[in-house]
């Protein structure tokens, strides 16, 4: 094992941020209708289609969609598959803004209904796009009659989509939309380049709450981190010896990180999807976590179904929809052009501190880091 938990205190500088995602816009299902296709056999799997053309003269910000499917579907724009879920209840926004074009572009839905769950079991689609302009103005895409039900999964052509009710329909009701800051996979590219191979090269990490590190392609770091707490304030760092994985040349550091969002018994949720990382070569610092690194959701982690862990458990189980992964994205040679850069949160501890000063009155003398900023 590389990976070694040091006190908190054992650091008092960093010159590596916390970073994390970027933030999607909150989007609700509002005006959005509930949709099908007229197929009565319950276990229909139907694929809808809408072409939304955005003019050239219009610059767009960032487009961003919200679905949910009774009980699966898989979202396909401009050819790429994007996201979906089977959690029809905790919807996850999802970034189509790196296939976004100027002019047309298609949006594939292909749903499934459960059969499994009964001979009743309902089926529908509801969701709603949402495109910012440049400008500040934005637009909305919902679920309703414009959208195709596709008579083929190939087919660019089908009847309208038949419209089952408004948002809020039974047996649904109302859906929590806001982002689900729980049980988050956090994906990390950086690429960097060093003029010689290192003698010794120590990387610093902490993580809210697992990560594994892959350098150039190579597992360096399984399960890494130890969970936050005992005092909500404290984040562990593991320190990493990665001089046999550097090279003189170009270098790929990849992380993959999980963050559970929620405490337990042994864990002290510290409210951000936050990570943080730096590295010496040669006793000198040589890169750190920052906003020119690259972030983005893993798509293919989401919920499972019942039963859950129960409330001592910080950690939900493990769902992988290997239909949504994204390849090789350890690689160095991977293509992370789409990826988004990493939002910065800024150096542990200032930002705690600044913080917990307007928090919080009797805890914030200690110089904790690097706890994360709240
Ligand atoms: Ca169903």
């Amino acid at each position: 094992m590389l990976a070694n938990a040091v006190e908190l205190s054992a650091r008092d500088s960093w010159q590596g941020q916390w970073i994390g995602p970027a933030k999607l816009p909150d989007i609700d299902l509002q005006e959005a209708s509930w949709i099908w296709s007229n197929e009565t056999r319950r276990d229909a799997s139907p694929g809808f289609r809408r072409d939304i053309t955005t003019s050239d003269d219009a610059r767009v910000a960032s487009v961003t969609a919200l679905f949910s499917a009774d009980n699966h579907y898989r979202l396909q724009v401009n050819g790429r598959i994007l996201g979906g879920s089977s959690d029809w209840q905790h919807p996850r926004a999802i970034d189509l803004t790196p296939v976004w074009r100027s002019g047309s572009n298609t949006i594939l839905i292909h749903a499934k209904n459960n059969i499994n769950d009964g001979p009743s079991s309902a089926a529908g689609l509801i969701g709603k796009i949402l495109i910012s302009f440049a400008d500040g103005r934005a637009q909305s895409i919902v679920t309703d009659a414009d959208w195709r039900c596709l008579s083929s999964p190939t087919s660019s052509t089908g009847q309208p989509a038949r419209i089952l009710g408004a948002y809020g329909m039974e047996p649904w009701g109302e859906i929590k939309t806001q982002t689900n800051t729980t049980n988050l996979w956090t994906c990390y590219r950086k690429q960097f380049s060093l003029a010689q191979k290192p003698t010794q090269a120590v990387a610093r990490i902490a993580v809210d709450s697992k990560y594994w590190l892959w350098v150039n392609g190579k597992l360096a770091v399984f399960e890494g981190s130890l969970k936050r707490g005992p005092t909500p304030q404290d984040t562990y760092f593991d320190e990493v010896d990665l001089t046999p994985f550097l090279q003189a040349g170009n270098n790929t550091i990849a992380v993959l990180a999980w963050h559970w969002g929620k405490d337990g018994y042994s864990h002290k949720n510290s409210g951000k999807n936050g990570f943080l990382f730096e590295l010496d070569v040669d006793s000198h610092f040589s890169l750190g976590s920052d906003a020119t690194w690259k972030a983005q959701i893993h798509p293919a982690f989401g919920r499972t179904g019942e039963p859950h862990p129960n409330y001592r458990m910080p950690d939900e189980n493990v769902h992988f929809d290997a239909r949504l992964d994204l390849g090789a994205w350890t690689a160095p040679e991977f293509d992370d052009s789409t990826w988004k850069p990493a939002v910065a949160f800024g150096l542990p501890p200032m930002s705690f501190r600044k913080s917990a000063r307007a928090k919080r009155s009797s805890h914030d003398s200690r110089a904790i880091s690097p706890s994360l900023p709240i």
